[in-house]
C-alpha cells in the first residue's frame, strides 16, 4: 500500500511539471515549446538579429511584435538585394528598403544591409546588358555608390550617439563558388572586382562596416582559406574590409563543434568583425521524422546553445552579432531549398510559440 501511495505521489508531481503536457493516461510528454522569461536581445552582449520583408513589417502585427521582443538587428531577406533595387541602368527602386529602414529607425533597431553583389541576385536586364565592359563597370560603381549613399542617410540615436540605421553591408556574397567565378562581375569587371566593389562602397560611406559574407566557412577548409587570404590581400593592398559574415546554415549534428571552433578561431586571429549572419539549424535532412520529435528538438536546443556559446569565443570588440535566417520554421527558405516541408530549423513554431531551441539560444548567451 505504501508503495502504491508513493507511486501516485511521484506520478502526480511528474505530470504537473511546468514544461510538460499531460495526456489522459498521465504520460509525460516533454514539450518542444516553452514560455521564455527573458528576451534574447536583453541577454546578449551583441546584437541579435532576424530577417524581415517590407511586406511582413507592413501587414503582420504578430510578426512585428515577436521580432521587436527578441531582436535588435534586422536584415532584409530579399528586399535590399540587387535584383530588387537595380531596376534599370542608373535607375533604382529603394521603396521596400526604405520601409524597412523607417521601421528600424522608429524602433531603434539596427539594419544589416544585405547584399550589394551576389551572382544569384542579378536583374535580367543587367545579365543581358549589351554595353561595353567599361560601361558595365560604370553601372556597377554607380549602383553600389547610389545604394550605399541612399541608405546611409537615415540616422538614429543609440545611447545618446547618432548612428546610421544601416550599420553594415554585405558588399560581396558568396564569391568563392563556380557560379560566382563565371558571373558577369568577374567576366566583365575582371579578377579584381571584389577589391573594386569594396572600394566603391567605402567611397560612398566612410563609416558603414563592410563585410564579405559566405556559407560553409565553418566547415570547408578551402573556403576558410579563401576567406583568410581575402582578408590578407585586402589589408596588404589597403582595400577596406571590416568584417566577415559566416552564414552558418548548419545541421544539428554537422559540422562537428570542434571543427567550427577551429575555423572560427582562425578568423578570430585576423582581428576582424565577425557576424554569424544567416543562422539556422536543420534537424531532418534525411527526412526520417514526420513531425518535430522531442528528442530532435532537444538536440537542436543543445546545438543552438553550443553555437551561441561558440560565438562568444569572438573577442567582445569584434562581436558584430548573430542573425537568424527566419522566425518560424514554416517561413524558412530551407523548406523549398531541400524540397522538404518537414524541416524545423528555426526558433519559433507556426503559432509563433518559442521552441526549446530558443531556450538553447538564450542559455548560450549567458556569460
Ligand atoms: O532566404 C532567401 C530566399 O527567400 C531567396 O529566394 C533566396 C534568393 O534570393 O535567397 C535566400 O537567402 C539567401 C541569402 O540571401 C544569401 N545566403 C543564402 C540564403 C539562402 O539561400
Amino acid at each position: 500500500m505504501r508503495k502504491l501511495i508513493l507511486l501516485c505521489f511521484l506520478l502526480f508531481f511528474s505530470c504537473s511539471k511546468d514544461d510538460s503536457t499531460m495526456d489522459p493516461l498521465c504520460c509525460v510528454h516533454e514539450s518542444i515549446t516553452y514560455v521564455p522569461t527573458e528576451n534574447l536581445k536583453d541577454l546578449a552582449s551583441f546584437p541579435v538579429g532576424n530577417i524581415v520583408s517590407a511586406n511582413k513589417i507592413l501587414t503582420n502585427n504578430q510578426f512585428r511584435s515577436v521580432l521587436l521582443n527578441d531582436f535588435n538587428s534586422i536584415t532584409a531577406e530579399n528586399d535590399m538585394k540587387m535584383a530588387n533595387i537595380f531596376i534599370g541602368p542608373n535607375s533604382y527602386d529603394f521603396s521596400d528598403g526604405d520601409i524597412i529602414i523607417d521601421f528600424a529607425q522608429q524602433n531603434g533597431v539596427r539594419v544589416f544591409g544585405h547584399a550589394l553583389i551576389w551572382h544569384s541576385s542579378i536583374p535580367n536586364w543587367l545579365q543581358n546588358y549589351s554595353g561595353t565592359d567599361n560601361e558595365f563597370e560604370q553601372l556597377i560603381e554607380n549602383y553600389i555608390k547610389s545604394t550605399v549613399s541612399h541608405f546611409s542617410q537615415q540616422k538614429m540615436l543609440i545611447d545618446g550617439e547618432e548612428v546610421s540605421v544601416v550599420a553594415a553591408w554585405d558588399v560581396v556574397n558568396e564569391a568563392f563558388t563556380s557560379q560566382a567565378e563565371s558571373s558577369i562581375f568577374r567576366q566583365r569587371i575582371g579578377d579584381n572586382y571584389l577589391e573594386k566593389c569594396f572600394t566603391w562602397a567605402r567611397e560612398a560611406d566612410a563609416d558603414v562596416k563592410l563585410f564579405y559574407n559566405d556559407y560553409k566557412i565553418e566547415s570547408i577548409p578551402s573556403k576558410l582559406n579563401q576567406v583568410l587570404n581575402l582578408i590578407d590581400d585586402f589589408r596588404i593592398n589597403n582595400i577596406p574590409i571590416d568584417g566577415i559574415g559566416l552564414q552558418m546554415h548548419i545541421d544539428h549534428i554537422d559540422p562537428n563543434l570542434v571543427q567550427i571552433k577551429n575555423h572560427l578561431d582562425q578568423i578570430i586571429e585576423k582581428d576582424i568583425l565577425i557576424h554569424f549572419s544567416e543562422l539556422d539549424v536543420t534537424v531532418n535532412r534525411n527526412v526520417d521524422i514526420s513531425e518535430l520529435t522531442y528528442e530532435r528538438a532537444l538536440s537542436q536546443e543543445n546545438r543552438y546553445r553550443d553555437i551561441v556559446e561558440t560565438y562568444r569565443r569572438v573577442p567582445f570588440e569584434n562581436r558584430f552579432g548573430i542573425t537568424l535566417w527566419g522566425m518560424r520554421d514554416i517561413d524558412s527558405w530551407l523548406l523549398n531549398h531541400h524540397n522538404n516541408p518537414l524541416e524545423y530549423p528555426l526558433l519559433f513554431d507556426t503559432g509563433y510559440n518559442a521552441k526549446i531551441a530558443h531556450r538553447g539560444f538564450a542559455n548560450g548567451l549567458i556569460e
